[in-house]
């Protein structure tokens, strides 16, 4: 199979339209994004473009694309993005290549057998009583919030919701998975980061907690909401959106992989499965890639059909 892709690649991959560089695709700290990136990368490689897979953060993202120096961010997440996304839009420093048929939510989330512990869960006023089940040996009695490493309002919300909470981050998904077997094996409270579509709920059933309803205007008015005088006093977007996202660079030079991806739409349901595989089958996030470009062929061939890199008459 591998040999095969080589051969492929060599033969169709020599002669590139209209740049030398390759297509650079952004991988992230999540098991669905790693398999996405890998999934558009195999689909160009398929069709004889160069790609090489750069592992960043969200964080450092944002630079790179408005530079230039990388292309492609195959989910960009309305909860933890929407600042620096909206920012960059509207200057026009990246392209919007449009949204999966997707609603997505990212905030506060604990395994259900927590509300025995905090009665009221899952309304955020329970948190007022109950920080204390939360705390570890080194936060002061205050209650420890588990968070990933992606941009977060977190620490503006403990405040505006004067919460007695600290947040604790860590690297990487599987940093939090790893958090939230443990406390779910002792049955211990824990309350972590978690996000839908995600492969969690299906083996862990929990919930999120209800925060005060999002709106732009909390974000940016302090005399909205609970606090009068701070923002943040609200949670995360409880049906946020989930996009493309390409430097103009891609979209100038391949503007045909920009039209394949910007159709390129996946369901709720299918964002699960695939990151369970990797979380609960062990797969690699390039073995799920494969294996879903394998089974579903000519729903990308169909997107793609006319980006295949052709051979100039003369090189042959
Ligand atoms: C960006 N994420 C899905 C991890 O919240």
């Amino acid at each position: 199979m591998k040999k095969r892709l080589i051969a492929f690649t060599m033969l169709f991959g020599s002669h590139f339209p209209a740049s030398s560089e390759p297509i650079r695709v952004v991988v992230n700290d999540w098991s669905s994004q790693r398999i996405l990136a890998h999934i558009a990368s195999q689909i160009f490689i398929r069709l004889g473009y160069e790609v090489e897979l750069i592992n960043i953060t969200v964080d450092v993202q944002w630079y790179l694309l408005k530079t230039n120096r990388v292309d492609l961010q195959l989910e960009v997440w309305e909860g933890t993005m929407e600042d620096k996304y909206s920012q960059l839009h509207k200057s026009g420093e990246i392209v919007d290549l449009g949204n999966y048929s997707v609603t997505t939510r990212e905030d506060w989330w604990y395994p259900l057998y927590v509300k025995s512990f905090c009665p009221g869960l899952p309304d955020w006023k329970a948190l007022k009583q109950c920080y204390g089940v939360f705390a570890s040996p080194s936060s002061k009695g205050k209650g420890v919030y588990i968070a990933g490493p992606w941009e977060k309002p977190d620490r503006a919300r403990i405040k505006a919701l004067e919460l007695n909470f600290i947040v604790e981050q860590l690297d990487d998904d599987n940093a939090l998975w790893i958090r939230l077997k443990r406390a779910v094996d002792k049955r211990r409270p824990i309350l972590i980061f978690n996000w839908t579509p995600n492969w969690v709920g299906a083996v862990y059933p929990g919930e999120f907690v209800e925060f005060p309803e999002h709106s732009l205007a909390c974000e940016a008015d302090p005399t909205w909401g609970v606090n009068s005088r701070l923002v943040y006093d609200c949670g995360n977007p409880k049906s946020g959106w989930l996009k493309k996202v390409a430097s103009r660079r891609f979209t100038r030079l391949f503007p045909c992989l920009a039209q394949g991806i910007s159709s390129f739409d996946l369901t709720n349901e299918e964002i699960e499965q695939l990151s369970a595989q990797v979380n609960r089958e062990r797969l690699s996030p390039k073995q799920v890639a494969q294996r879903w470009i394998k089974d579903h062929r000519t729903r990308w061939a169909q997107l793609f059909s006319k980006c295949k890199v052709t051979l100039p008459n003369s090189s042959r």
